[in-house]
């Protein structure tokens, strides 16, 4: 059986599931759960009132115009999630201060050649986006002694971190060395990451996409890296995935690439919450995650 179809069931084994596109009947869908569906799907299923992203990112739905107006928009945010990114993050930043990808290539060619790393004390890490992703990542970096600060559209507080709001990203960037971006993708968000910003950046600069790769201006991460402006990065998501066999960042030492992995929805653990927003969405009571279409998260 499907994973998401066994895992809701077994949350709720009254439900009735079916796996696109072997819908029987159009018109008795009410909710959906999608990830990635393809335009002018979601706009035949005439009573269809609310679809849940797969995961926490909804870029997906809201760039998808043939989402009728009416559908409401949830997501899925569970504790593993949070935890397997803020995970990733911390493990990207070890393995830059501690060189680890120089050492696999060293290994390759059996050479011992030591390289100072980069003390915890000369570092700042900013995160970009202080929502449910982005104050995980604090927490867990905090918790191992890195300094950090945030930034944010509206520079909500996260604990007794110091975070920016949407007008100070130049002093927000001007204190960053590692730069790390868990922001939605929005038309606000869009190429965010470009030249400019990396230009800013104080010295070890050092760049952790785990947002969107439509965050990131390509031209500009390769040129930054060519001119020192950035030491390096770490990118889990791309323009386009998966990141084609041709793309120039497989051949560039500075960028480690990861296969959109930093966080990995457990069907187990999200049913619960899909199946709470179905139940919500029956009886017409506020769901869980709803994001605001307006926004675009
Ligand atoms: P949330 O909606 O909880 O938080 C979004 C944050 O971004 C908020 O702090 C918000 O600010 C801020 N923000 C939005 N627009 C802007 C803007 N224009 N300028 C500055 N700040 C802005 O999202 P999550 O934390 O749950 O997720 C963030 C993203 O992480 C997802 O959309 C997805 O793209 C990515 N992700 C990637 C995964 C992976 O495996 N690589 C896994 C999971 C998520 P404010 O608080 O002021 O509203
Ligand atoms: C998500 C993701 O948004 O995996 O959950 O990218």
């Amino acid at each position: 059986m499907n994973p998401w179809k066994e895992a809701i069931l077994e949350t709720d084994p009254d439900l009735d599931v079916e796996i696109w596109p072997r819908v029987e009947k159009n018109e008795r869908v009410t909710f959906a759960v999608v990830w990635n569906q393809p335009p002018n799907v979601l706009n035949s299923y005439p009573n269809l009132g609310v679809v849940s992203s797969l995961g926490a990112g909804v870029d997906h739905l809201i760039s998808d115009k043939t989402l009728p107006e009416k559908v409401k928009v949830t997501r899925v945010v569970i504790p593993s999630l949070k935890e397997q990114i803020s995970d990733y993050v911390l493990n990207a930043v070890m393995n830059y201060r501690f060189n680890t990808a120089t050492y696999v290539d060293q290994k390759r060619i059996g050479q011992w050649n030591p390289i100072d790393p980069i003390q915890k004390a000369d570092l700042t890490v900013g995160v970009m986006g202080l929502g449910e992703m982005g104050q995980s990542i604090i927490e867990r970096l905090q918790l191992n002694g890195y300094k950090v600060f945030g930034w944010s559209r509206s520079g909500s507080q996260v604990g007794n971190t110091v975070c920016y709001g949407g007008d100070q990203f130049d002093d927000f960037l001007r204190r960053t060395n590692i730069l790390v971006n868990a922001l939605p993708l929005t038309s606000e968000t869009n190429g965010i990451l470009d030249l400019e910003v990396f230009k800013k950046l104080t010295s070890h600069s050092y760049l952790i996409n785990v947002g969107r790769g439509a965050h990131l201006i390509e031209e500009d991460l390769i040129y930054a890296l060519d001119t020192d402006a950035l030491q390096g990065a770490c990118l889990d998501v791309f323009e386009e995935e998966p990141l084609p066999t041709h793309h120039s960042f497989w051949n560039r030492p500075k960028i480690m690439v990861t296969p959109h992995v930093a966080a990995i929805t457990d069907p187990k653990e999200a049913a619960k919450v899909i199946v709470e927003n179905y139940k919500l969405s029956l009886s017409g009571m506020s769901l869980m995650y709803e994001v605001d279409r307006g926004k675009g998260y």
